[in-house]
């Protein structure tokens, strides 16, 4: 097997080879390992945008999970090909909203609220989602721009239903917009009904109930913890996280917030963050004048995210070059089109 040096070198040379035929982003969860070959690194938004303006490359090794690679492959062109560097790179939250459970689902909220209602799904989706919600002429939102992209939803219809995350969901309506938490069900797809127990016609938004496997693990309990031990640390966290522990928090927003923030810090400032462990620790790198800790001192890593790594970037840089197509993404046309509306609602609001 090959030592890291040489897989680095082979990776380098498959990139000098292929030049602007092509195009590595990187998402800020991916490992060190494989975020130093990106050509561009972000969080979801600005790899949609990214994608999205790229016309030149020829090939997308999308270092990501695979609603990203979806994504990807339905705002380029037909000729740009997009892969992701190991299949087995999903979404535990992406996956907890099934279009067959949204379907059964969107039959009842009509039963019961008419023609009132618009969807909205997190990008982190899979494209079924987000075509079910363009041909119901919603939108996606990203952490980025969920206040703006809820505001706007309001002024379509009077109700929405917020898929796959309720966390996002839930923090940005009380936080950003405050909505009172008694106006706000949630939808248990399992059992196919709300949980809510109010006057079920006060409710504005439905929350779909998914969450991130990663971001739950930031709790009130951490943040308790934190405050006896170091009063003077400011704690930032991911909307990802559960409603309580960013009512605790200091500072709440997207990976971009995250990383802005911390960049305009001044040095000597303490921060806890409640976010994804590649990235924290990446934060940490760069900043040797700040003292910043992970919110909760377990590792707090996206297994899926994990699994791209130096030896699957190699090898899927190695099928690319030779003109083998099993990680190859392509989202069906039927579906491309209209998750496509979806996107663009989005992409031309952020
Ligand atoms: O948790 C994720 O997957 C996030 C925060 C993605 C993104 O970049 O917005
Ligand atoms: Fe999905 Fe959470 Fe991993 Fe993001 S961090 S890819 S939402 S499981």
């Amino acid at each position: 097997s090959l030592s890291v040096k040489e897989m680095e070198e082979r990776v380098l040379k498959i990139k000098a080879r292929l030049g602007k035929r092509l195009f590595i982003p990187g998402h800020h969860y991916q490992k060190d390992e494989v975020i130093k070959f990106a050509d561009a690194t972000g969080d979801s938004l600005k790899l949609a945008q990214i994608s999205a303006q790229n016309k030149e490359a020829e090939f997308i090794a999308f270092c990501g999970v695979h609603f990203m690679a979806e994504t990807a492959d339905i705002l380029t062109t037909q000729e740009q090909l997009v892969f992701l560097p190991d299949m087995r790179a999903g979404c535990s939250m992406a996956d907890m909203a099934d279009i067959n459970q949204t379907e059964r689902c969107w039959k009842v909220l009509q039963e019961t609220f008419g023609d009132t209602i618009l969807p909205l799904t997190y990008v982190n989706s899979t494209a079924a989602i987000k075509a079910f919600v363009g041909k119901y002429g919603g939108a996606t939102v990203t952490s980025s721009n969920a206040k703006k992209m809820l505001e706007w939803a309001f002024t379509q219809k009077e109700r929405i239903l917020f898929l796959p995350d309720q966390h996002l969901g839930r923090n940005t309506a009380a936080f950003e917009l405050d909505i009172p938490l008694e106006e706000m069900a949630v939808w248990n797809p399992i059992n196919n009904s709300f949980e809510f127990d109010g006057n079920i016609d006060n409710v504005k938004i439905i929350l779909w109930k998914g969450h991130c496997s990663v971001h739950e693990n930031f709790t009130p309990a951490n943040i308790e913890a934190l405050r006896k031990t170091k009063p003077d640390m400011n704690i930032i966290v991911h909307p990802e996280c559960p409603y309580e522990t960013v009512a605790l928090a200091d500072f709440a927003g997207s990976t971009s917030y995250i990383i802005d923030t911390i960049e305009k810090a001044q040095p000597g400032s303490k921060w806890a963050i409640g976010t994804e462990m590649n990235l924290v620790q990446r934060i940490i790198q760069e900043h040797p004048d700040k003292e910043i800790v992970s919110l909760n001192p377990h590792l707090c890593a996206c297994l899926t995210m994990n699994r791209i790594d130096l030896p699957h970037l190699l090898w899927s840089l190695d099928m690319i070059e030779k003109g083998e197509r099993g990680q190859l993404i392509k989202v069906p046309d039927q579906i491309a089109k209209d998750a496509v509306l979806a996107l663009n609602r989005m992409l031309e609001r952020a």
